[in-house]
């Protein structure tokens, strides 16, 4: 890992107090401990991230449908979860990790799913089990649960280990696209931003507005290739279309 460096100027160091008044804070645990790994992961992976636009329009209708007779609220998040879990089970390169020492992959028969959390304290990645067996709604009671936990007391590390693959939704903020790190050794991850209406035209050439969910896939490139994330995010875009992701 060192010598990925080597050969790079070394990190300024300023005295900022020279050009103003400034405070100086020290970094929280967490901040830490998930910096070092995101540094690490950002040299050590060499990532391509990759944009596609879901149409969510009859999605959101369902979603509003689905939400007035269901006591567990279901968000975008949840369903894309759901719609992740069926594209790993299609795509089993989605699924695996990478040992390059040994030269091999593990291909993994279980499907659990990270989803990140801002916290107050820096970012938290709880992971959902079995996503690929649960109900919508046991995934979005669990998602509620988890993330409360994480903004209030914190999460153990086997609440936050065994991940497959990461969702980081800033949705419910805004974005038109990033470019997330990948949480290794998960070979990929998916940024999702907010959705916005869009006039598309339609078979017959008619321009009608669609609900667009913008979504950014970024994949270590020494186990998938850009045709194959292509393949993926299309498979999750058009899962999220398809009326069977709320059964
Ligand atoms: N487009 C439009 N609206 C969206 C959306 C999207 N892509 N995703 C969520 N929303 C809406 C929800 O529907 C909800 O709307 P209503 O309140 O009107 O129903 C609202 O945004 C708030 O959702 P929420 O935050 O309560 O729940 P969530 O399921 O969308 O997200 C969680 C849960 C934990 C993923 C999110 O709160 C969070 O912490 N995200 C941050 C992840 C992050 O920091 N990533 C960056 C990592 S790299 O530093």
């Amino acid at each position: 890992m060192s010598n990925l460096l080597e050969g790079l100027a070394p990190w300024p160091q300023v005295d900022f107090a020279e050009f103003g008044e400034v405070e100086v804070r020290k970094l929280s645990r967490i901040q830490k401990l998930v910096g070092a790994f995101l540094g690490r992961n950002w040299v050590a992976v060499p990532h391509v991230t990759h944009h596609d636009d879901a149409d969510i329009t009859e999605m959101e209708a369902s979603r509003a449908e689905f939400n007035r007779s269901s006591a567990i609220k279901i968000t975008p998040v949840a369903l894309l979860v759901r719609a992740l879990a069926r594209a790993l089970a299609e795509y089993p390169a989605f699924n695996a990790s990478l040992d390059p020492a040994s030269g091999t992959l593990v291909m993994k028969k279980y499907v659990h799913i990270g989803v990140a959390v801002d916290t107050p304290n820096g970012l938290l990645v709880p992971v959902i089990r079995d996503c690929d067996t649960k109900t919508l709604t046991k995934i979005a009671e669990e998602i509620a649960a988890v993330s409360e936990k994480a903004r209030t007391k914190g999460l153990s590390m086997p609440e936050m280990s065994g991940g497959c693959i990461t969702l980081s939704s800033l949705g419910h903020i805004g974005g038109t696209g990033f470019t997330p790190i990948v949480n290794a050794p998960e070979v990929a991850i998916l940024g999702v931003t907010r959705a916005r209406p869009v006039p598309m035209p339609d078979a017959n050439g008619q321009i009608a507005w669609r609900q667009m969910l913008p979504l950014s896939l970024s994949y270590d490139h020494r186990v998938i290739n850009g045709a194959d994330a292509a393949r993926f995010v299309r498979f999750i875009a058009t899962s999220l279309g398809d009326a069977s992701i709320f059964n």
